[in-house]
């Protein structure tokens, strides 16, 4: 079956900040408190789309969420009018209010679980919204993240959406890799996890984000045929060195896979055993590339976010490499990048700025959701939703017209953020077509 992988990317929001709400992210934690830019981080987000598109890569445009999240400002007994629990917030319960102001749905890998329909039993797509449920800002993403997905997936023919897992914590696709011979034909899922159900030790100076059973639970609600299902352990020491999500350690691109050796629990005997089970799975040789602590230490790879980008498929059947400028002035990245582009490896290399989004630990790959569609399946798609130049220009005219240039922290106490932020985010959602149903979420 021929089919395609489709990246889903959120419009950066208004109210893009930095609270330092995610312990472990050592980016997040080291620029909270700073003043952030609003309008350049969406416009980095949409140059970077304009990246893809020139590679050829279909895309899906999600957009922001509506921020302030007024349901926790309630809970905490916060009261009157709009601007009123704004003010009072700003004073009393900062963080909180930094967190029902973040624009953390910008980064779509966490936005769920996507099966193909060339790996479930039932031929459908599997769908799981991710509950983010270890860190309180980005557990608010979920009601809307699944509106607005099953607005982006509506053929019920070929999608199926599972309401997010309550039994543990989940982060969606940032821990997810899928690798294939071709993406029409049937993979092998990699669900990595950072805590076991029982036995093996965890992180000690972080808290692993997803868990063992919510990987489990996920493999089987997506009906995974037998075989295309891998749970693997990160390695706890990975985490404690701030690999927060298995993104920041691992990619894939069909039957490529990138890894540093410290990635997985076991090492080189999870390597092993992924290269087998692809062998059985997809009927064929899984490319291994692995990165040794020699050549880059593990801070380096955190520091530079090599791992964190994406390797997509070109029109000539090679895979196109995308990672932040980060890699392109580190001299150990930037030279490795250059032997892997001249032995064929990679097709070509696209570094892109991305800072903003960076200091909050999000690189490239963590800006996506990758979807892998049949073209009868993406013929399903709504129109309005699919990135082109057209959309592009609209969206950057929308940016500039509502977007600050700069919101320091106290700014988030200014109660003007609140009508701006509500005026962007609904001519974002008029602009794709989608806005009752994201409404209603
Ligand atoms: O969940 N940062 C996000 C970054 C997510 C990156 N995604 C992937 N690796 N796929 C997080 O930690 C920081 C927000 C703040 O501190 O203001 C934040 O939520």
């Amino acid at each position: 079956m021929n089919a395609r992988e489709f990246e889903f990317a959120s419009l950066v929001g208004p109210t893009h900040n930095y609270a330092g709400l995610s312990p472990g992210n050592l980016a997040s934690e080291r620029h909270g408190g700073n003043a952030s830019r609003p309008r350049a981080a969406a416009h980095q987000g949409l140059e970077r789309m304009a990246t893809l598109h020139a590679l050829g890569v279909p895309q899906l445009v999600l957009p922001p969420q509506p921020r302030p999240v007024w349901g926790p400002l309630r809970d905490h007994g916060f009261d009157g009018s709009d601007a009123q629990m704004v003010e009072r917030a700003a004073r009393d319960a900062p963080q909180l209010l930094a967190s029902v102001y973040s624009a953390s749905c910008m980064w779509a890998a966490n936005a769920a679980s996507v099966s193909p329909s060339a790996d479930t039993t039932d031929c459908r797509v599997h769908v799981t919204p991710a509950n983010l449920s270890r860190e309180p800002h980005r557990a608010l993403e979920t009601p809307f993240t699944a509106a607005a997905l099953r607005a982006a997936l509506p053929d019920r023919a070929y999608f199926v959406h599972h309401p997010a897992l309550s039994i543990a914590g989940d982060e969606g696709a940032a821990n997810q890799i899928r690798l294939c011979s071709e993406h029409g034909t049937p993979g092998l899922e990699l669900f990595v996890f950072g805590q076991a159900e029982r036995g093996a030790q965890g992180p000690r100076l972080h808290h692993a984000r997803q868990e063992e059973a919510a990987s489990r639970q996920l493999a089987s609600q997506h009906r995974l045929a037998p075989g295309r299902a891998l749970l693997l352990q990160q390695n706890p020491v990975a985490i404690d060195a701030g690999v927060f999500h298995n993104d920041v350690i691992a990619s894939g691109d069909r039957s490529l896979l990138v890894v540093h050796e410290d990635a997985f629990r076991n090492g080189a005997a999870d390597l092993d055993v992924i290269r087998e089970r692809f062998r059985k799975a997809c009927d064929g040789e899984l490319r291994l590339i692995v990165v040794e602590r020699e050549r880059l230490s593990l801070a380096d790879a955190v520091a530079t976010y090599l791992f964190n980008c994406q390797m997509v498929e070109t029109a000539s059947g090679g895979t196109a490499w995308i990672g932040p400028r980060e890699c392109q002035e580190h001299p150990g990245t930037s030279r490795l990048l250059e032997e892997l582009r001249a032995d064929g490896t990679f097709e070509s290399l696209h570094f892109v700025d991305l800072r903003e989004s960076m200091r909050n630990g999000g690189g490239p790959a963590c800006l996506r959701l990758r979807v892998v569609l049949t073209d009868s399946e993406a013929e399903a798609l709504p129109s309005g939703m699919r990135y082109d130049e057209h959309l592009h220009a609209r969206l950057a005219a929308l940016i500039d017209r509502h977007y600050r240039e700069r919101l320091e922290p106290a700014d988030l106490a200014d109660p003007s953020l609140i009508e701006e932020s509500r005026a962007a985010v609904d001519a974002a959602t008029a602009l794709l077509g989608i806005g009752s149903v994201y409404q209603n979420g």
